[in-house]
């Protein structure tokens, strides 16, 4: 790129990856629209705990990096979000809850049996990014929760109409996140708006944006490969 994008052409740029984000996947497509059997599910389930155990970890990272103490000041709430504050809340209890709600043991999820080596390379490969590459970069690689909204909306009415055999009370991890993506990607999207503004930043970020989608699109092709229906 040799030519510096407005703020609002940037943004939009940012935008365009929605058509790689993971809601195009056949494995999320088949569960939308109410296609997945329960082994399906609690294998997702059980996979996608992997990635909210680490959530905090690369948030930790982000903080770490993070020079400005304004922005850490907001950035640490994921880290409640996600942990809790005390025992039985936040993100992570949620779920557990939400595989109880589907059949699964804590214990089978805690102990990561389920986790399959596709999941577990792309997932460490995200915590790893937000470690070694600058701060900036990876709070754009954050920016896939600009689509993780609709996402939500349409997973939450998919469950709540195909999958009644899970409890309804499992389902409150996706409620939570319907106001806090937003949230968070406002913000994120308010960083890398004001630090991307050479060419070089801006690709940078684009290019951490594409890292991410890369990394959820595989983690679900291995969770397909692992329980999918082929
Ligand atoms: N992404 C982040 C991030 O990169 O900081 C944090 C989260 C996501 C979550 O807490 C999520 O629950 C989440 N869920 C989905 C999903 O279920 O489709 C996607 C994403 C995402 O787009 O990265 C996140």
């Amino acid at each position: 790129m040799t030519t510096t994008l407005t703020p609002d052409e940037f943004e939009q740029a940012l935008r365009s990856h929605a058509k790689q984000y993971h809601s195009e996947h056949p494995f999320h497509q088949r569960m939308n629209e109410g296609q997945s059997t329960p082994e399906e599910i609690r294998g997702w389930v059980a996979n996608r705990f992997y990635y909210q155990l680490n959530i905090p970890r690369k948030d930790g990272a982000i903080i770490s990096n993070c020079p400005d103490r304004e922005v850490r000041r907001r950035w640490v709430q994921r880290i409640i979000d996600h942990d809790g504050t005390a025992e039985g809340n936040g993100g992570i209890e949620s779920w557990l809850r939400l595989g109880e709600g589907s059949g699964l043991t804590r214990e089978e999820m805690e102990d990561q049996r389920h986790i399959v080596p596709g999941v577990r390379f792309a997932v460490d490969a995200y915590v790893t990014f937000t470690r070694t590459k600058p701060w900036v970069e990876a709070v754009a690689s954050s920016l896939t929760e600009l689509f993780a909204p609709d996402l939500m909306a349409h997973r939450l009415a998919a469950f709540e109409k195909y999958y009644t055999w899970i409890d309804p009370d499992a389902l409150a991890y996706f409620r939570a996140r319907l106001t806090q993506a937003p949230r968070d990607s406002e913000h994120g999207l308010e960083i890398v708006r004001k630090h991307c503004v050479t060419p070089d930043t801006q690709a940078a970020a684009l290019a951490a944006l594409s890292f991410k989608c890369d990394v959820l699109w595989s983690m679900l092709d291995a969770i397909d490969q692992a329980y999918g229906r082929h």
